[in-house]
């Protein structure tokens, strides 16, 4: 028996799971993460926190398990009898939704009522706490600008349809049963530590090689839309402090300010002494070099860096995404503590120092693999 409290994380090994489980270890927690069994090793950006099993007492401890399987997640639940539950796994990918809508309605929307009945059936209702990653995409087609908690939802996407039906049971288990049970409606949150397909980190990485010519040009979709974009290491820190209030309640987390995608290029280029300038329009857009200050980038004015690719265009598209953190302000005492240029520089550096030992890999004869999706 221990006297620490017993945290469960779903996706623990994600950008959120990562930030998550150490800032759970930090507060003394005993923490255990669900992995998914993969042919290759996919726990990076847990490995810093990883104790050897053969060690006894651990407190961050790795089951295998899927979001998918009911009877693994009821089991793994069992016998961490969990204090508290964060549910974080997912198919997290909007445009990938698309591709695979029916996975993504198991996963996403499912595994959150898998869950919340291993707490009902295990008879854990009052002690186990439960966190459900809610998200801003419910907003989709907005109908209030800013969107607060009581904002209407307008899904675009099979993943943000699928995020609807895990809002919703959630809800209801809060109401039905009495579980300590709340929706994080997050607004969109990046890091070094972000997946390389989400564009922010596909920007930043891109950049990064570009400036020292490990790559010509930069695909993207939709430039124009808009997003909330704050820092996933903040916003973990609002998904413990929800399970930790008197009632449970849910809670938009943003940092009410909005740039386009268009800005991020422009900021994460201008980070390596690289002036951008954007020309045309829709699938004709490209971002040519202006001025390059500096040491850091290798690219010339008249390089064109940037180019629209109309593949990575979504069959129904979120334009525009701004919260309204109030109520976490006034209830959580929320401040979101990084603009969006302090993000892109920590995401830009980090990925400029990767392209530079990249770099030094190709100039010694050894070949460096990059994807572009
Ligand atoms: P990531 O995509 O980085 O991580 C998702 C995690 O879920 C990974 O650990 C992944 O495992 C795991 N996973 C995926 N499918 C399954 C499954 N079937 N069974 C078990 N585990 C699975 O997402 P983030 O960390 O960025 O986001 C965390 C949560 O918050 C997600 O639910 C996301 O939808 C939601 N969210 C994210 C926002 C953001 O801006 N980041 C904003 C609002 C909500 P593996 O590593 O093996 O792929
Ligand atoms: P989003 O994040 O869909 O908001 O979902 P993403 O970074 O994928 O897209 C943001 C916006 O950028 C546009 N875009 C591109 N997106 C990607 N991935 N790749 C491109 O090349 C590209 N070009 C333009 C997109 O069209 C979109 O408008 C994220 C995920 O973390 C979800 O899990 C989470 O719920 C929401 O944020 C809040």
């Amino acid at each position: 028996m221990t006297d620490k409290k017993v945290a469960l994380i779903t996706g623990v090994t994600g950008q959120d799971g990562a930030y998550l489980a150490e800032f759970l270890l930090k507060k003394g927690y005993e923490v255990h993460g669900i992995k998914r069994r993969a042919s290759s090793f996919n726990t990076d950006r847990i490995d810093h926190l990883y104790q050897d099993p053969h060690v006894n007492n651990r407190d961050f401890v790795l089951h295998y398990g899927d979001l998918t399987d009911s009877t693994n997640l009821t089991r793994i639940v069992q016998k961490v009898q969990p204090d508290e539950i964060y549910n974080l796994a997912a198919q997290s990918h909007v445009a990938v939704s698309f591709e695979e809508p029916e996975y993504t309605a198991n996963a996403d929307g499912i595994g959150a009522l898998r869950l919340l009945e291993a707490i009902r059936l295990l008879g854990l209702g009052k002690k186990t706490r439960f966190y459900q990653a809610s998200t801003s995409e419910l907003y989709g087609l907005v109908q209030e600008i800013p969107q607060k908690e009581t904002t209407p939802f307008y899904p675009r996407s099979p993943y943000a349809v699928a995020k609807l039906y895990a809002y919703w049971i959630t809800v209801n288990y809060r109401e039905a049963y009495g579980i300590y049970a709340c929706n994080g409606v997050l607004f969109n949150h990046e890091s070094p530590l972000r997946g390389e397909t989400f564009v922010t980190r596909k920007i930043t990485r891109a950049i990064a090689r570009i400036a020292l010519g490990l790559q010509d040009c930069l695909y993207l979709g939709n430039m124009s839309a808009l997003r909330d974009w704050g820092h996933a290491r903040d916003y973990v820190q609002m998904q413990w402090l929800m399970l930790q209030q008197q009632q449970a309640e849910d809670f938009v987390i943003a940092t009410g300010v909005q740039y386009s995608v268009r800005d991020f290029v422009r900021m994460s280029a201008e980070r390596l002494g690289i002036t951008v300038r954007f020309e045309g329009e829709g699938e004709a857009e490209v971002g040519i070099v202006d001025t390059v200050t500096g040491d850091k980038a290798k690219c010339k004015p008249g390089q064109v860096i940037v180019r629209v690719d109309p593949r990575y265009y979504r069959p129904t598209e979120v334009e525009t995404l701004l919260g309204d953190p109030t109520k976490a302000k006034e209830k959580l005492g929320w401040t979101p503590t990084t603009t969006l240029p302090e993000l892109v520089a920590e995401m830009i550096d980090a990925d400029y120092i990767t392209a530079r030992r990249d770099a030094m890999v190709s100039m010694a004869g050894f070949q460096t693999f990059s994807h572009h999706e």
